[in-house]
């Protein structure tokens, strides 16, 4: 990677009016995602500098006036005159769109494929943006702000001035400060916790890269609230953290590394006595979820090695059948990382790697990798528990076939009426419609009562539903509330689920905002994300927001959802209000309920998203698993995720 780039490598296309008329095109959506999206953009080009070998620390800064700043200790922006244009590089950068040099694939050779959008996006959905480059002893700087034109017309990224010398330095690097345009974004408010969880995610796919996060908007101890990320041993460390509460088969986890076909893969894996999989891959530090052909290459290398290493060893003898794929990934826990060239995005939610040249250069690497691994003495004793393991896997499997129990259960499921529990509602259009879960009887009633019944079905659950991380399939089938959820879903389930068939768009969950309704919540999350995972990643999952407070003065009465919004509501009513606060759900009359948390006019609502499933790996285990302490930790420090939105979910509507 040693190419020389200068600003001549930076391909010019066109200007910044045009993100701002369609800010949508560029970065997909002007809510909290699409802001986040900006600081994303930038990071990448720090980080990917790290990755190249020229950089090793990045320290992000969220400003209490809503500005964010970046600073790598790279190379630099490149600071001389683009020959055409007769500007500096870091000029070009900030103004001409497409000019991060990504699209230019000699520049940076493994540039990530979702945020390629170039800095210049950032620039023009920013009121101001100011970058320093620290380089060859010097301070060189630059601004940003709205530029007017002859006829008067306002345009956003327009320098304040040219590239200058304004210092000496010994440092080495780029910062770069923006101010987020408020006329843009639903907010400029950058959440604390999704920068962290991007952060840490980055650390740990970038071996060695120092990263602070410094969010100058809390206070801890008298400083701004600071956090490190560096990860020695990068997604063995990842590995370790996933599993760190569980019972593990290998202590150690087994690495695979090496390039095949100028791709660099990078994968670590260890297994537990869990009974589910989970496997977290990215391609060029991107997520996908929903996998595509470097998880194909890696599932199918793995599965042919353990069989060939089963009979090797004489485990599996000629007459017997090969163990399945899905039985040698019973427990695992997986990451994988890709760095390629022209990734190609697929799928529902173009987090899908879709090229196929990836599955055999993966394949390759691991059934190599894996056979180097189970032809060491020393990795025996590991290796007869994976086959055990796997072989215990093969027979639950077997024999929930034999008792045909699946079959029957499915097909039950799929035509059993339901009793009682559903009242489902009288539209027929699923596009519109919605299904509350609702915790405990009496809510259940309530909603019952104070829903549309034209587009709103109500599905109570009776006290606190099955911890399904704890149990096979075949277990969580014969849980009455399952069945019956399933059912009212009407999409089928495994092998059957057809998502075309799912009865309604959205699917929210409504628990009680305190802790037994956080935990009832998680169990829930943790069922649609072990079973119907599809349904998540489509965004029909959600978790409506009871209301915390009640406020009135007088004839006026307002609902508060936060202790922030309570602030505010006493302040708009001034003194003597009366405030009650709600313990749950069944404490709301039927019209109380419907106008707080079902009514689409006023409710709250927040998606479960799985952009990071290894968050909800994290929660979900140390939540549900088998160790007490963890949880009871996790709980105390968390006590109130459930109204925060700070872990599962982030908010969108
Ligand atoms: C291309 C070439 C050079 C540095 C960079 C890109 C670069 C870009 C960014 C954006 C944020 N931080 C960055 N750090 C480096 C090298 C230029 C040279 O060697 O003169």
């Amino acid at each position: 990677m040693a190419k020389a780039y200068t600003a001549d490598d930076i391909q010019v296309l066109e200007g910044l009016d045009a993100v701002r008329k369609r800010p949508g095109m560029y970065i997909g959506t002007t809510s909290q995602r699409g802001l986040q999206h900006l600081l994303w953009e930038i990071l990448d080009n720090a980080v990917d500098e790290a990755a190249n070998g020229h950089a090793d620390s990045i320290t992000v800064t969220l400003h209490p006036d809503s500005s964010v700043t970046v600073e790598d200790n790279g190379r630099g922006i490149p600071t001389d005159l683009h020959p055409e244009l007769k500007i500096s590089g870091v000029e070009v950068v900030f103004t001409q769109l497409h000019a991060g040099g990504k699209f230019d694939s000699g520049a940076y050779a493994y540039a990530g494929g979702l945020h390629g959008v170039g800095a210049s996006v950032v620039n023009a959905l920013s009121t101001r943006l100011e970058v320093e480059v620290y380089k060859d002893g010097q301070v060189y700087y630059q601004s940003y702000g709205s530029g007017q034109d002859e006829k008067g017309n306002v345009h956003a990224g327009r320098p304040d001035a040219a590239l200058s010398i304004v210092g000496e330095t010994d440092k080495r690097g780029t910062k770069i400060t923006f101010w987020p345009d408020p006329t843009v974004f639903d907010t400029v408010e950058m959440s604390h916790s999704v920068v962290r969880r991007r952060l840490r995610e980055l650390a740990f796919l970038t071996k060695g890269l120092n990263i602070t996060l410094i969010d100058e908007r809390q206070e801890q101890d008298g400083h701004p609230r600071r956090e490190d990320f560096h990860y020695h041993a990068g997604i063995t460390d990842f590995v370790l953290s996933l599993n760190k509460d569980k019972t593990v088969l290998n202590e150690a986890p087994i690495v695979m590394e090496g390039t095949r076909d100028d791709v660099i893969i990078e994968i670590a894996m260890q297994y537990t006595t869990d009974y589910t999989e989970s496997i977290f891959s990215y391609v060029n530090n991107i997520p996908t979820p929903e996998g595509g052909t470097h998880e194909t290459g890696f599932k199918t290398a793995l599965t042919k090695a353990l069989n060939d290493y089963a009979r090797r060893v004489g485990i599996l003898k000629d007459k017997d059948a090969n163990l399945a794929g899905e039985d040698f990934r019973e427990g695992l826990c997986a990451v994988i990382n890709i760095k390629m060239k022209d990734a190609q995005f697929e799928g529902q939610t173009k987090t899908k790697l879709g090229n196929t040249e990836i599955r055999t250069a993966v394949d390759a690497l691991v059934s190599e990798k894996l056979n180097e691994y189970t032809s060491d003495l020393n990795n025996a004793a590991v290796c007869g528990r994976i086959i055990e393991k796997a072989q215990s896997a093969a027979h639950a499997r077997e024999a929930a076939r034999k008792a045909k129990k699946m079959e029957r259960t499915k097909s039950k499921l799929e035509t059993a009426p339901l009793v009682g529990k559903l009242a489902a509602c009288t539209g027929k259009k699923p596009e519109l419609n919605e299904l509350f879960i609702v915790e405990g009887d009496s809510a259940g009633g309530s909603a019952k009562q104070g829903r549309d019944r034209r587009f709103q079905g109500i599905l109570p659950l009776r006290g606190k539903p099955l911890n399904v991380e704890k149990k096979r399939v075949d277990q969580v089938l014969q849980n009455e509330e399952f069945r019956s959820l399933i059912t009212a879903l009407g999409a089928g389930f495994d092998d059957t689920f057809n998502i075309k068939n799912l009865k309604y768009n959205k699917i929210i969950l409504l628990a009680d905002a305190d802790q037994d309704g956080g935990h009832i919540q998680t169990i829930l999350i943790t069922f649609f994300y072990r079973y119907f995972r599809e349904l998540i990643l489509d965004g029909h999952l959600y978790i409506g927001k009871p209301p915390l407070y009640r406020i009135q003065k007088g004839q006026k009465v307002e609902y508060c959802y936060t202790d922030r919004d309570l602030e505010k509501a006493k302040k708009r009513l001034g003194k003597g209000a009366k405030i009650n606060r709600y313990k749950g759900l069944g404490e709301m009359n039927p019209e109380q309920l419907w106008e707080t948390t079902m009514n689409p006019e006023t409710r709250a609502l927040v998606r479960v998203r799985i952009e990071d499933l290894a968050d909800i790996e994290e929660m979900v285990t140390t939540l549900m698993g088998e160790n007490v302490e963890p949880r009871r930790q996790y709980i105390s420090e968390h006590a109130d995720f459930n109204r925060k939105d700070e872990f599962e979910v982030q908010l969108n509507e």
